[in-house]
């Protein structure tokens, strides 16, 4: 068994007896009460999933292992002569729960190497989509092709015992994160490219060799990857794309089928896809404008506007947050570092100036602080990828790391399947009105 193996496997038992133990010490214990708006209301705020990937807090921003966004980019190894740190480097510490040295990370990229290879009948199954579909469709179409390749899912139709579900779990994990990339890549270049493959180059690392499949070979690029592929992959257990994985993967779906109904999740305008609704919606403002660099009073007007008709500002606003996300400053670091004078990412930076008085005048927002999809389009933009429809395949390829690690770990644990009571407004004013004893009678 590859060493990697063995060491999720010895954590995940340590952490698994941990459990035990508290469960049947504090296993009673009450962590917080459950109002009605709740339950109406998105469960905001309601305490209802363990996830061990990451942890969120409202004013700092993701963890993982109790690092930080910026520590993460201070600590975690680096390709040679990049300054951004590594995504395999994260799904090691995702996995191990330690930060990995340089040769623990050139091992899982060899893992990932070895493991790559997509079969053909996955780009002829996506071909035979019109050219026109969305990204994030054709993605999830080969992500549904490949789940022949399940080992899980055959080796559970062969039957298998429980006690090995971590295995087959992980087994898939590992082929299916060395494979997206490339999926991936077959999308952009189909859609956008007339088709012209890249193939990939086994001596570069996952996201650089992403790039480069994409058709991008600048080293910044390569880095400005690197960089995104870490700070889209997880953002706890509540989220849609995280919590669809995990639930569907509690009904011991395989890795294939539950990443799939993430990423359906993903494509959603209020999630994931909101990362191309903000540059369409500063490429209209521009037109609407006829400016490439628009002053803060016409941002100011032109949000009032996308508001007055019923919108939302795209790329604002968090249901936990309620600061500026540490991954939006992350990639403005990045944008001041490498393109500070870029008429477009000086736009996004007005905007953040911009909105957020705008969204707290308000009233009702909670939170009216930029997130991680505000800025992530201008830096592609400047590397001159455009195709705005294609940004959400590219969360899609980097969230695979936190949502198939937590799914590791959800078997591993022995995670039951989830199942959580609903009501119906009926049974709730019986019971507001006490003909009922019980909420659900
Ligand atoms: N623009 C306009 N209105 C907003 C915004 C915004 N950016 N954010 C929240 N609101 C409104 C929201 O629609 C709601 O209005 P109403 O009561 O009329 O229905 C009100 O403010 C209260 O909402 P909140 O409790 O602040 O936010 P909630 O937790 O429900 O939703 C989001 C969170 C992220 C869905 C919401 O802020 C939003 O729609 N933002 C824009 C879309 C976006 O950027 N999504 C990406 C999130 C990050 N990701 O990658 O997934
Ligand atoms: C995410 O990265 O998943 C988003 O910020 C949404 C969330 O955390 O709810």
């Amino acid at each position: 068994m590859e060493e990697f193996k063995v060491k999720f496997k010895e954590q995940a038992d340590k952490l698994g007896a941990e459990i035990k133990t508290m469960l049947q010490e504090h296993g009673n214990t009450v962590i917080g009460e459950t109002t009605l708006a709740q339950i109406y209301q998105g469960m905001r705020g309601m305490t209802a999933l363990v996830t061990e990937t990451s942890l969120l807090d409202a004013q700092d921003g993701i963890r993982f292992k109790r690092r930080s966004i910026p520590e993460l980019r201070e600590q975690l190894p680096k390709a040679k002569g990049g300054s951004e740190p590594l995504p395999e480097a994260l799904f090691y510490l995702m996995m191990i729960g330690e930060i990995p040295t340089e040769e623990d990370v050139e091992n899982l990229s060899a893992i990932l190497q070895r493991r790559s290879h997509v079969p053909t009948y996955v780009f002829d199954t996506m071909k035979a989509l019109p050219k026109d579909t969305h990204p994030m469709t054709q993605f999830v179409v080969g992500v549904m092709a490949l789940q022949a390749e399940s080992v899980f899912a055959k080796r559970y139709a062969e039957g298998f015992s429980k006690k090995d579900y971590w295995e087959a779990t992980l087994e898939d994990t590992l082929n299916l994160i060395a494979r997206l990339p490339h999926i991936a890549a077959f999308v952009y270049r189909r859609k956008y490219k007339g088709g012209k493959a890249v193939q990939p180059d086994g001596m570069l690392d996952w996201a650089a060799n992403f790039a480069h499949m994409l058709g991008y070979d600048n080293e910044e690029f390569k880095e400005l990857m690197r960089l995104y592929m870490v700070i889209h992959a997880d953002h706890e257990g509540g989220n849609v794309s995280a919590h669809a994985t995990h639930l569907v993967g509690s009904a011991l779906s395989d890795p294939y089928l539950s990443y799939a109904a993430g990423m359906n999740g993903l494509a959603g305008p209020l999630h994931g896809l909101a990362n191309q609704e903000v540059i369409k919606w500063i490429f209209e403002m521009q037109k609407e404008l006829n400016t490439e660099a628009p002053t803060a009073e016409q941002i100011g007007d032109y949000v009032k506007k996308t508001l007055s008709e019923g919108k939302v500002v795209p790329g604002y606003g968090h249901a936990v947050l309620r600061q500026t996300d540490p991954r939006f400053t992350a990639q403005m670091e990045f944008g001041k570092k490498h393109m500070s004078d870029d008429p477009l990412v000086n736009t996004v930076w007005r905007i953040y100036e911009t909105v957020p008085g705008i969204l707290q005048a308000l009233g009702k927002v909670k939170n009216p602080w930029p997130n991680v999809d505000a800025h992530s389009g201008a830096l592609l933009v400047h590397y001159g990828m455009k195709e705005y429809e294609y940004y959400t395949v590219l969360f899609a390829v980097s969230r695979s790391l936190g949502v198939l690690s937590s799914l590791c770990w959800d078997r591993a644990l022995g995670m039951p399947l989830e199942r959580p009571k609903s009501v119906t407004t009926a049974a709730v004013k019986r019971w507001l009105n006490k003909e009922v004893e019980n909420l659900g009678d």
